[in-house]
């Protein structure tokens, strides 16, 4: 059978990323869409991968697209904040192509009946959608029924069914290498402060979350996924195929928690290192997990940088967020990654439910007196699907409207005068972290000692000036 599968335009991408959005965040590797096109491909379809933000299309776009593949099935692949999109274009595709339409992703995986209120879908895939996509698949080429396709619901005229979850049988290191081929990789920039060498990637071995405890997360809700990863052989071997294959030379891995147990670290670096991997990499850890003797293993495997979600810098809210994080812990972490030499991009949070300005100011000062390298600080507006998305009482589309307020607050915790006092400590979390002296002292010492690193800098400033824009106007023309 043939079958499309598509990314949607990214409405509020130019909203929230403003130019430095092709430099930025969302031309990353659409590994969703990718990893179940592979697994339909194996099974011997034909599928055509059409990625709408990287090729910078909108649905008139996407139409041309499929009307030169002609497909029998069209997948589209949603998170809730392209939800709308995702609808428009079944919408679109619905009026012009007579193949069934169906939808997958963090969306239809929280809310699989909402994405069905949309006339134009017939079904949605919840959860891992790779070995549902090939049994729905086979299904529809046979017409048959789809009852008993654990991972869907689907509609049987006016009646709507749910199938069971369907639990994910196949071992990643089965599993195909997700068909970056299909995929124009010239169209994919690496985001900002993350990369040392292009090209750059976006790569998965793992599923699932071992730690899936944190409140704000999805990973700890509706998407939790059985934990497993690769092997440390099988890892290592599918990082220098993407070398070989497609040239890649930095890898970003968007495992959710890469460090879990030492073995497999441990094993995997020096995996990569029997194989002279050429790879330079980066991945997110939990400050908990780490200690100088991985960083070194990890640095001398290709490691330059990592993630490290901090969140509030006080002990009683990372207690309520439910990390296994103290003050004290993240700064042993931050200090380990530096003895290897490795960077540290800090995630922070502001507006978090029993915090205050004060919260962030000491956030802000524990930041730079640890020396973090990056800070990235984001407004709190927890995902559908997130033990604290529960709490807010939302349902899908007020999450999905409040996005529309681009990078205004959503929720005003009680210690806040109002929205508008969020919004100017999240402002002000940024100015006090990057210009304070100790920051730029740091930032320019490192840059005059290595050339990338100036790179880099320079480019994380034009980013943040970018995203900062209205601001900037707004000091410029104040008298
Ligand atoms: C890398 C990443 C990004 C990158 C790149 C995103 C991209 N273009 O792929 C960047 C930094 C740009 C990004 C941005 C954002 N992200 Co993000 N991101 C991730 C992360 C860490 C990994 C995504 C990934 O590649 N996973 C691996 C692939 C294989 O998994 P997957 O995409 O879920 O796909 C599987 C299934 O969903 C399904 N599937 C997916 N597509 C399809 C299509 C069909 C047809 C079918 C049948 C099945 C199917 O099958 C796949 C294989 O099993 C996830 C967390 C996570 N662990 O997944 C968050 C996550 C996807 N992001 C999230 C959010 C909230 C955002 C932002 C809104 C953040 C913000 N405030 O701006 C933006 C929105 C961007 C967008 N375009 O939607 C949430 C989404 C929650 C939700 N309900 O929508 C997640 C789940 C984080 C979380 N735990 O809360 N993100
Ligand atoms: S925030 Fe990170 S560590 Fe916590 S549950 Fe989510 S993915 Fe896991």
């Amino acid at each position: 059978m043939k079958v499309t599968i598509i990314v949607p335009p990214f409405d509020y991408g130019r909203m929230l990323y403003g130019l430095a959005r092709r430099r930025s965040f969302h031309n990353a590797v659409p590994l969703g869409a990718i990893s179940v096109a592979a697994y339909l491909r194996e099974a011997g379809h034909q599928v055509q991968v059409i990625d709408a933000p990287a090729l910078d299309i909108d649905e008139r776009g996407i139409c041309a697209e499929v009307n030169r593949f002609v497909p029998d099935a069209i997948g589209i692949s949603a998170t809730s904040v392209l939800w709308h999109s995702a609808a428009r274009v079944a919408r679109m595709l619905k009026e012009r192509f007579a193949a069934p339409i169906f939808v997958g992703g963090p969306h239809p995986s929280t809310y699989p009946e909402h994405c069905l209120e949309e006339p134009a879908v017939d079904i949605a895939v919840f959860g891992e959608g790779e070995e549902t996509a090939v049994e729905l698949i086979n299904r529809l080429e046979g017409n048959e029924t789809l009852d008993g396709v654990a991972g869907v619901a689907w509609k049987d005229g006016e009646t709507v069914h749910t199938n069971k979850d369907r639990i994910a049988q196949r071992k990643l290191d089965d599993a195909p290498l997700p068909a970056y081929d299909l995929l124009d990789l010239s169209c994919y920039s690496a985001p900002p402060m993350r990369v040392r060498q292009t090209p750059a990637v976006y790569m998965e071995l793992f599923r699932g979350c071992a730690y899936a405890k944190c409140s704000y997360c999805t990973s700890a809700g509706s998407l939790k996924n059985r934990f497993r990863r690769h092997s440390p052989e099988v890892a290592a071997d599918k990082v220098v195929a993407l070398n070989h294959k497609y040239g890649a030379r930095e890898i970003a891995f968007v495992d959710d928690d890469f460090v879990v147990g030492k073995d497999w670290i441990y094993d995997f670096c020096s995996e990569l290192r029997r194989r002279k991997s050429p790879v330079s990499w980066t991945c997110y850890v939990r400050a908990s997990q780490v200690d100088a003797s991985i960083f070194h293993a990890m640095k001398s495997a290709g490691c330059h940088q990592v993630l490290m979600g901090m969140e509030v810098l006080d002990n009683d809210i990372l207690r309520q967020l439910t990390k296994d994080l103290t003050v004290a812990s993240c700064g042993e972490a931050v200090r380990a990654a530096h003895k290897a030499g490795v960077w540290v991009i800090g995630l922070f949070m502001v507006g978090v439910p029993g915090t205050n300005p004060q919260s962030v100011w000491n956030t802000v000062e524990h930041a730079l007196s640890q020396e973090v390298d990056v800070a990235v600080f984001s407004l709190y507006r927890p995902p559908p699907g997130s033990p604290a998305f529960e709490a807010l009482g939302w349902g899908p589309e007020e999450y999905i409207e409040s996005f529309k307020l681009q990078k205004q607050a959503v929720y005003t915790p009680e210690d806040y005068r109002s929205l508008v006092e969020v919004e100017e400590t999240f402002r002000a979390a940024y100015r006090n972290f990057y210009l304070n002296p100790r920051f730029i002292k740091r930032a320019a010492q490192k840059a005059l000692s290595d050339p990338i690193l100036a790179k880099q800098v320079l480019r994380g400033a034009v980013t943040l000036a970018d995203q900062f824009r209205p601001d900037l106007q707004g000091l410029l023309t104040r008298r």
